[in-house]
């Protein structure tokens, strides 16, 4: 069943679908722009109670259609003519490293409260200059035994043109690209400029950013909110307001973007990531073990305290806005982090007994990049006019009919006949991905999610990838002669944002059958010449083993049930939110919960281990659940440990239940406090309003049980008493 029309389809069904979609596209309009809310839709019987979308008025695509084939009632995203593999893939966009010094003001322990004129549209008066809530509670962790040492920034806004572009390799690396040319922000050289309402990225503009950063080189990321002023211009989705999750840090609450804790325009607000190892205080402390270590910049390594086993690797940051993360994620907000160690240093050639020596490079101490590539996938949808796209009236997932790989549409990327690393990001909405070469050859993967593997794994098709999961990957071109082409082929089968309809076989996901525009090849590696020097890079048998936590008692078991049909129980205006998804804690009698941050489903004590079991409430749908702040291991699928493939017996932060299935992991909550979240990671899911709120809140002064809840406003951050505390939580 297609779900976008295709191009035989008569006019009256693309008339139909067009007047469909401006409707709807109407009501996302009012909701993202606050003129009206849910409750407003509610009220009106737009929305149903339980949050459908009601089939009435025109709003909904099946409403009077004789073709019910129209989920996400977009109809197919004009190419304008532009073929597929006509333009290079430019590698990430690198943010410059500063001294501290270079911030103006200098940033503080607590978050800076200098006042501001608030603009009028905003309300008036007067507000703080910095986002973030104030006090001791909201005070950066650490601060002091912690101390920032580069700062990087960035602002949030709308649309323009690049004339800035790092990619930090050679055009020769970057298949021709030459970085001093301006970047229109347009998908594709033949596709329209994107409107500055339309998207909304860091610093405007496109390649998507990609911080580097190293253990024990703390960084302050100043984050600038230069989005309208005027709630109202928005392009018709998108909310101006953010909170930047660099998932899965392991930093203080503070840090961790809480989807409350959301700031403003014309304001900033300061992260503090840390980049430490778990463990920091109990494990290693002293730093004597050189294998948690970072690159010291001449070939050597300066040790740290914590685990070396919880090194981690290859993270993204992405606005995490209550209620509105889905839009703004899909309007341009995603960046990566690769984190370098003595580990993983991002140099192939020195040889301590401590590197790694995957695929990068040799010309630089650490962060070499040219072996060792950021890929983010992210499936589109554009309208009549070329401009981005989006409908949320599907609450089963949004689901775009263009791929796209570091926001070009199916690109080419040229490569040398040698190994290369490939830190794979599924940035969609609500589409999995399932990948393999065109021709069969096999990958190795290497890392899950932020973490290297405790052993690669030898894959001919990956296993599903679902919304924010990370696969590193190896990719050895010397197999191929000069001039081959091969592709990555995209093998999951979507009908809707539910879960994948099927995994197709290579051969039919290469055939050009599939009703899913962005099954098949999208993105081609050109094979184009020799390497000038040998590659000396490996991928050994062993990477990194999982911390052993036999010795480390259980305190607690908890169970998440995620599904639909929930109720909400709070009524606060600003944390509260309607919509059918939700999640179930401990079996509670109150059942399936929809979002409330005022809320306070789980609050583990400081310093534990617990046990925690994800459960899919139903089999028409899977969720990739992320749990932020600390690494959890897989213990078992289904109830059983032989139940986990090898590539999930490392770490992760993201677990897809599967449809009708469960996930049993194990993590520990140290070195930090605050309140962080979980929730479904197909952010139509998650905003809708599969999220919840647990809290480390006795890790000692300032903390409190529970913690009070942040309310933003341009006037300033205000506090309120939680809302609810689950039973179950303390
Ligand atoms: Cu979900």
């Amino acid at each position: 069943m297609p779900f976008f029309l295709d191009r035989k389809a008569s006019p009256n069904r693309v008339r139909e679908a067009e007047d469909a979609r401006r409707n709807r596209q109407e009501i996302v309009k009012a909701l993202s722009q606050g003129r009206v809310s849910r409750r407003d839709l509610i009220k009106w019987g737009v929305f149903t109670a339980g949050g459908m979308l009601a089939w009435k008025h025109g709003l909904n695509p099946f409403v009077g259609s004789a073709y019910a084939e129209i989920p996400t009632g977009l109809p197919a995203s004009p190419l304008f003519g532009v073929l597929p593999f006509t333009t290079p893939m430019p590698r990430f966009d690198v943010l410059a490293r500063n001294p501290l010094a270079s911030l103006t003001p200098a940033p503080t322990a607590q978050a800076n409260q200098a006042q501001r004129d608030v603009p009028a549209v905003l309300g008036g008066g007067t507000g703080p200059i910095e986002g973030r809530p104030p006090g001791p509670i909201w005070a950066h962790q650490g601060f002091d035994v912690f101390p920032p040492k580069v700062a990087v920034q960035a602002t949030q806004e709308g649309a323009t043109t690049n004339g800035v572009y790092n990619p930090t390799v050679p055009s020769s690396l970057n298949s021709g690209i030459d970085p001093t040319q301006p970047i229109p922000l347009r998908f594709h050289p033949g596709l329209p400029t994107q409107s500055p309402l339309a998207v909304w990225t860091f610093n405007g503009t496109i390649p998507p950013k990609l911080v580097m950063g190293r253990y024990g080189e703390p960084i302050l990321f100043r984050h600038h909110n230069r989005l309208p002023e005027d709630e109202s211009q928005n392009g018709g989705f998108g909310r101006h307001t953010i909170s930047t999750h660099e998932h899965n840090g392991h930093h203080g609450a503070e840090n961790d973007g809480f989807t409350g804790a959301y700031f403003y325009p014309g304001q900033f607000y300061d992260y503090h990531w840390p980049i430490v190892l778990a463990g920091f205080r109990t494990i290693n402390p002293d730093a004597t073990d050189r294998r948690a270590g970072s690159p010291d910049g001449s070939g050597g390594i300066v040790k740290v305290a914590g685990d070396w086993r919880e090194t981690m690797s290859t993270h993204w940051f992405h606005d995490h806005m209550f209620s509105f993360t889905s839009q703004n994620v899909y309007k341009g907000n995603a960046a990566m982090f690769n984190i370098y160690s003595a580990l993983d240093r991002g140099n192939e050639a020195i040889d301590d007994g401590v590197n790694l020596r995957l695929p990068s490079g040799t010309a630089n101490d650490w962060g070499n990049l040219d072996y060792d590539v950021n890929l983010m996938l992210a499936d589109k949808a554009w309208d009549a006019n070329g401009q981005l796209a989006f409908d949320i009236f599907d609450f089963d997932g949004f689901i775009g009919d263009r791929m796209t790989v570091n926001l070009i549409y199916k690109p080419y990327f040229e490569v040398e006949r040698r190994k290369y690393r490939f830190r794979i990001l599924n940035a969609s909405v609500s589409r999995f991905f399932k990948l393999a070469l065109s021709d069969g050859s096999p990958m190795i993967q290497i890392a899950n999610d932020g973490n290297l593997l405790p052993s690669p794994v030898v894959l001919t098709e990956l296993d599903e990838q679902g919304i924010a999961e990370r696969y590193d990957i190896v990719i050895d071109f010397s197999r191929y002669p000069v001039n081959t082409r091969v592709h990555l082929v995209n093998l999951a089968e979507h009908e809707d944002g539910k879960r994948v309809a099927k995994d197709l076989s290579l051969a039919e996901a290469l055939s050009g059958t599939s009703s899913d525009p962005c099954v098949g090849r999208f993105l081609e590696f050109r094979v184009v010449r020799d390497p000038a020097k040998p590659d000396v890079s490996r991928v050994p048998d062993v990477l990194i083993p999982n911390p052993d936590l036999s010795a480390v008692p259980v305190a607690r078991h908890r169970t998440f049930e995620f599904g639909r049909g929930a109720t909400q129980t709070t009524n606060d205006p600003v944390s509260a939110f309607f919509g059918p998804w939700g999640i179930r804690t401990d079996s509670g009698p109150a059942g399936t919960l929809a979002a409330d941050f005022g809320r306070v489903s789980a609050a583990p004590r400081a310093g534990t281990r617990e046990i925690w079991t994800l459960v899919n409430g139903g089999g028409g749908w899977d969720h990739p659940i992320h749990i932020h702040f600390e690494e959890g291991q897989v213990l078992a699928r289904d109830g059983l440990a032989s139940n986990v493939p090898p590539w999930e017996r490392g770490r992760k932060d993201v677990y897809r239940l599967r449809p009708g299935g469960s996930i049993t992991i194990t993590l520990q909550f140290r070195d930090w406090g605050g309140m962080f979240m979980e929730h479904c990671h197909n952010t139509v899911h998650e905003d809708n309003a599969m999220l919840l709120r647990w809290e480390i809140d006795d890790g000692g002064a300032p903390f409190l049980r529970p913690l009070p809840t942040p309310i933003p406003t341009p006037q300033g951050v205000t506090f309120r008493d939680a809302d609810d505390v689950l039973p179950t939580a303390l």
